[in-house]
């Protein structure tokens, strides 16, 4: 049986592309909600709604787990989703917050993510759950997913982080987490804008860790002998996630149905 993946787009393919190379064998199936995308400008009912919409239809493909791969989701819709279905449903914020309490010194941490995701302080209470005395700033920065769904380009990314990023800049922060699953696409220019010596948490590498480490614990791997089979889906227009697809995952074999 496979894993499950769920985003509101193409951000979610950062985190089937660690799963994948930590699972080599294990068979996933991603889908991508990108006729909805943003989710972070939504209603909690509109995101759960959605959000059940994806689960239902990884559930139809018989997975053995859900990642939520995305914050946005995580944040509004996994406690109530989790109770209504059988597999267990591994979310992004308790492993991005986890990385971030153990990475800061300063203890002075920044987040990125959704309007939502940022609104509910999801990660200011799992980081300051772990340790209280950890400052956690949170920044909205809704302009940058639809730039990466857009497929927008190295410049106008570069652009739109320096303004955003400015007020980060000026923090005395150690450590910024990427709170979206998107980010990662523009790790690189995120490098290039931020001030140097500052950490940056891809969430998805922990979650790759914690989900391996679940499945080891209930003996939940396949075969070992076989190569794991990876089938993605959209809500969307299919061209564009495959364009965006074969790019995140750089992946020639890669292909949106
Ligand atoms: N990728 C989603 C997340 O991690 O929150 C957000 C994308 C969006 O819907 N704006």
């Amino acid at each position: 049986r496979p894993i499950g993946l769920l985003d509101s787009g193409v951000g979610g393919l950062t985190v089937v592309k660690k799963i994948i190379g930590k699972m080599p064998h294990e068979a996933t199936v991603f889908i991508g909600d990108n006729a909805h995308i943003p989710y972070g400008d939504k209603s909690k009912a509109e995101i759960i709604a959605l959000t059940k919409q994806s689960v239902n239809f990884l559930l139809s493909k018989n997975v053995k787990l859900i990642i939520f791969a995305c914050n946005t989701a995580t944040a509004v819709a996994m406690k109530a989703i989790q109770k209504e279905i059988e597999p267990q449903i591994i979310g992004v914020i308790q492993s991005g917050a986890v990385a971030a309490a153990n990475a800061t010194k300063n203890k002075n941490v920044a987040v990125v993510a959704t309007k939502m995701t940022v609104g509910l302080h999801a990660y200011q209470k799992e980081i300051q759950t772990r340790d209280p005395e950890i400052t956690v700033n949170e920044l909205a920065t809704p302009q940058i997913v639809p730039l990466i769904e857009a497929n927008a380009g190295h410049q106008a990314y570069v652009s739109a982080l320096k303004k955003i990023l400015l007020p980060i800049n000026n923090l005395n922060i150690d450590t910024l987490v990427l709170g979206c699953t998107h980010y990662p696409i523009i790790r690189n220019e995120f490098v290039q804008c931020l001030k140097p010596g500052i950490q940056i948490i891809d969430p998805a590498d922990q979650v790759a860790n914690y989900t391996y480490n679940i499945m080891k614990r209930d003996q939940m791997f396949t075969d070992s002998s076989v190569k794991g089979k990876h089938e993605y889906y959209t809500t969307g227009d299919i061209k564009m996630f495959d364009e965006l697809g074969k790019k995140v995952l750089q992946d020639q074999k890669f292909s949106a149905q």
